[in-house]
């Protein structure tokens, strides 16, 4: 029997898996997809994140670490499962909770402990898990322990933000919250938190990303505040964070990545209070039209030009593209201008020509083109994501005539005077 069994080998379940196995716990990782074990089996990690292939080799070496696509009893089931986002009624899609429920159920004992990492909105599980747990005659909190505690790493620093970021523990009583205490403090360096509370513990994951995406809202209407007076809003909200308790983000082309722009509907699924979370929601939604405006200033109409978008990662330096702000350019861009397909980056109807290009995106489903022939003949050129490729972009770097109008850097950083010294008007966001 292992002592752990982790359910869900994704973004989330994997590093977990892997860091527990590297801390000498025998440690099963449970998928339900036969691929993504096969894959793990063979030691090819099946998604992009630094580091991460070497640390679940040498969990899988050490033979800490087996993968299995059949649930196995552990003392410990931790639950990674995904949660989508339905983008119609802006609700979570518990499917994947309610079924590791249902699998970890048969095999749970008196004196297990279940720990959900999901991120779920505020209630799920007392309401949705437990009852789940209990058709096993046991009682949640008597007999097994249950507790729910968030996962809140960062994409492209997940190792060491597992060991080194806080976390926050909420069972739902003492003796629950007290067995995953000492399971996590095996390996967290950060400062171990609890409430005997699972729906606080819930909450305060969803509103540490609320508060991201909200702040970064205000900075995206500083920006175009700061664009009507004619100022940088770059230098403004550096100057402005000079202030000891003031901490703004950075503006940008809107916010992406499977976190900031869903939680906060999470948040208000069980609740009819969402009012300057989901206005912040659609500023930060609006951004992508917000640089259609800036284009179609400086270029007219976009029917029958190239716009060429340099990065669909939903943030630097990683090959993530779901909810990716350049895409949703890509989108919106075709509809302006009328073009004839769904297909990213395929030619439309009226002549337009969006091209993409991403250094870090290995996605056959998009139409990405070399950086010289995405910027060649180009008219308008948006940077959307700040990879390090991009840092020090030159008209002259990948053709010799550039012959944009225009660069929207909505990312500010490129180096302004290269481009207006080459008569190319740059917009800063
Ligand atoms: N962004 C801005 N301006 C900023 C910061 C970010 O426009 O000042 C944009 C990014 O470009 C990106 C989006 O926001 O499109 C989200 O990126 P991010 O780096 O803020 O966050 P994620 O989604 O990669 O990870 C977040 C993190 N949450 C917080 O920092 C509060 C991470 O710690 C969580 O674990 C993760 O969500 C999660 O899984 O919930």
């Amino acid at each position: 029997m292992s002592t752990i069994c982790v359910h869900g080998l994704g973004y989330i379940g994997l590093p977990t898996a892997a860091m527990f196995a590297n801390y000498d716990y025998d440690v099963v990782g449970y998928d339900t997809s036969t691929e993504v074990v096969n894959r793990l089996s063979d030691g090819e990690v099946h998604f992009d994140e630094p580091g991460l292939r070497a640390f679940v080799t040498q969990a899988l070496d050490s033979g800490n670490l087996t993968v299995s696509d059949e649930v196995e009893p552990a003392k410990y089931h931790i639950i990674c499962v995904p949660t989508p986002f339905d983008d119609e009624t802006k609700e979570a899609d518990l499917t994947y909770v309610e079924a590791a429920g249902r699998e970890i159920m048969p095999h749970i004992r008196t004196g297990d402990t279940v720990i959900l990492e999901s991120t779920v909105p505020p209630g799920t599980t007392v309401d949705v898990l437990q009852p789940i747990l209990e058709e096993s005659g046991l009682n949640a909190g008597n007999d097994f322990a249950m507790v729910h505690c968030p996962e809140t790493v960062l994409p492209g620093n997940i190792i060491t933000e597992l060991q080194q970021n806080a976390r926050i523990i909420g069972g739902v009583n003492g003796v629950s919250t007290e067995a995953a205490v000492r399971l996590y403090d095996s390996f967290v360096e950060g400062e171990i938190r609890t409430t005997e509370n699972a729906t606080t513990a819930e909450f305060v994951k969803l509103i540490q990303n609320t508060f991201r995406d909200t702040n970064i809202a205000l900075a995206n209407e500083i920006a175009k505040l700061a664009c009507d007076y004619g100022i940088s809003s770059r230098e403004a909200i550096d100057l402005a964070n000079q202030h000891p308790r003031v901490d703004l983000h950075q503006p940008g082309p809107g916010v992406g990545g499977h976190c900031l722009p869903i939680d906060p509907w999470f948040l208000g699924q069980n609740s009819d209070k969402l009012e300057l979370i989901e206005l912040a929601r659609e500023v930060n939604d609006g951004m992508s039209q917000y640089v259609i405006d800036i284009l179609e200033e400086e270029l007219g109409s976009l029917a029958g030009k190239k716009i060429a978008i340099l990065g669909v990662a939903y943030k630097g330096n990683v090959g993530d593209t779901r909810k990716s702000p350049g895409l949703k350019l890509a989108r919106e861009l075709q509809e302006v201008t009328n073009a004839d397909s769904d297909v990213i980056a395929a030619d439309g109807g009226s002549g337009t020509e969006i091209a993409l290009h991403d250094p870090h995106v290995n996605d056959q489903t998009l139409d990405l083109e070399p950086i010289e022939s995405a910027l060649d003949g180009a008219d308008g050129i948006v940077i959307a994501t700040d990879h390090d490729e991009y840092e020090d972009l030159a008209p002259d770097q990948y053709c010799d005539n550039n012959t944009a109008s225009i660069i929207v850097d909505s990312r500010a950083i490129v180096d302004v005077s290269k481009w207006k010294n080459a008569g190319i008007n740059v917009q800063t966001i």
